[in-house]
């Protein structure tokens, strides 16, 4: 994925856009993306990219993720 994509990616997924991806968000996202039986455990595998742990995902976390 490249940065402008996964750019338009994150802005998608941070529903109130204040630059951050909270858990909610993901699980929305996720939601809409039809995993809802697996919904924990995508959050999960995602917030493993928190790497400075404040329990939301920056721009930098979420690049790291996706690419
Ligand atoms: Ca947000
Ligand atoms: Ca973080």
């Amino acid at each position: 994925m490249t940065e402008a994509e996964a750019r338009e990616l994150f802005d998608k997924i941070d529903g109130d856009s204040d630059g951050q991806i909270s858990i909610v968000e993901l699980a929305n996202h996720f939601k809409s993306e039809g995993h809802q039986g697996k919904l924990k455990e995508k959050v999960k595998e995602a917030m493993a990219a928190d790497s400075n742990r404040d329990r939301v995902l920056d721009f930098e976390e979420f690049h790291t993720l996706v690419k």
